[in-house]
């Protein structure tokens, strides 16, 4: 048995012990504090021990929780939390890794990413925590910001489309596509926790609610309901779901049957073959 399957077996780790004891600097009643505690609770149930768990995030508000995780993480730069944390689970398949952050963060500057990710497959796990605005940045629209939304710079909204993070993973090609809730930290660990053990790369889209700027979203604790009956994993009936859906809905949408990338058996190329070729005077 190895190593990884002996903790699997013997660690019985409370969610505490994913907790860094550091206090968070979001606004009281943020939805991301949801996710936070969905996020120790789901890895304390998956079994893997804290440093085998790395946490990587880009830039928000959302994007600062692996500050506030007793696991490795890597804040990072706006947009690449996909790049860097693609690499390091290349590099180190025997980590657990997970990537964080907002919609602005996954969905704007880091777009490109996402669509790559899911279409590379990779085994990790993505959670974004969308309250359809940016909250760091005090209340810009973001791409899943409704059409008619109201704000300063957008007086009257912003006319454009939303996009749709669900419909955008399934047809690239990630492997596990689901919606989650804040509100509902259980439900949601039991997503991440399926998510996780699911191979390649598994996304959570998570309607994490902006209490600050975005104080009308309280109302999705009334509002989500369980998604439609599972169509999985019929990748265009899944697709076709999402397009239809009314973004309320919370649940697995898509459960799909592709083999991850494999890693490479043995680093092709190390740091001292890069020097020798590129740095000047090696
Ligand atoms: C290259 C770059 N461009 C812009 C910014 C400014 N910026 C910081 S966070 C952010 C958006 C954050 O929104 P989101 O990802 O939705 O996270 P939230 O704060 O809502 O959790 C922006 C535009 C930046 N830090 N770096
Ligand atoms: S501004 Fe919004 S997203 Fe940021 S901490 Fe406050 S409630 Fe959360």
């Amino acid at each position: 048995m190895s190593d990884h399957d002996q903790a699997q077996v013997h660690c019985v780790l409370s969610s505490k012990e994913f907790s860094s004891g550091a206090h968070p600097v979001w606004c009281p009643g943020c939805g991301d504090f949801g996710v936070l505690a969905a996020l120790e609770r789901g890895l304390a149930k998956h079994g893997r021990l804290p440093h085998e768990v790395v946490l990587v995030s880009g830039i928000g508000c959302s994007s600062r929780l692996p500050g506030y995780m007793s696991t490795y993480g890597f804040h990072g730069v706006h947009g690449r939390a996909l790049a860097v944390a693609s690499g390091l689970k290349l590099a180190r398949p025997d980590l657990e890794v997970i990537s964080v952050g907002g919609d602005g963060d996954g969905y704007s500057i880091g777009g490109n990413h996402f669509i790559h990710a899911c279409r590379r497959n990779i085994d990790m796990l993505y959670v974004v925590m969308d309250n359809r605005v940016y909250g760091m940045t005090k209340g810009q629209p973001s791409p899943t910001t409704e059409p008619d939304w109201n704000c300063d710079i957008a007086p009257g909204g912003i006319g454009l489309r939303q996009f749709n993070p669900l419909a955008v993973a399934i047809t690239a090609g990630a492997n596990f596509v689901a919606r989650g809730f804040s509100g509902d930290p259980n439900g949601l660990a039991d997503m991440i926790v399926e998510g996780l053990r699911w191979p390649g790369f598994a996304f959570i889209e998570v309607m994490s609610p902006c209490i600050t700027f975005r104080p009308e979203q309280t109302a999705w604790k009334k509002q989500v309901r369980p998604a439609t009956p599972s169509i999985e994993p019929n990748r265009a009936a899944a697709a076709a779901a999402a397009l239809t859906d009314n973004d309320l809905s919370i649940g697995v949408l898509y459960r799909g049957e592709r083999a991850p990338i494999a890693p490479p058996a043995q680093p092709q190329i190390t740091i001292g073959d890069i020097e020798q070729k590129f740095v000047v005077g090696v």
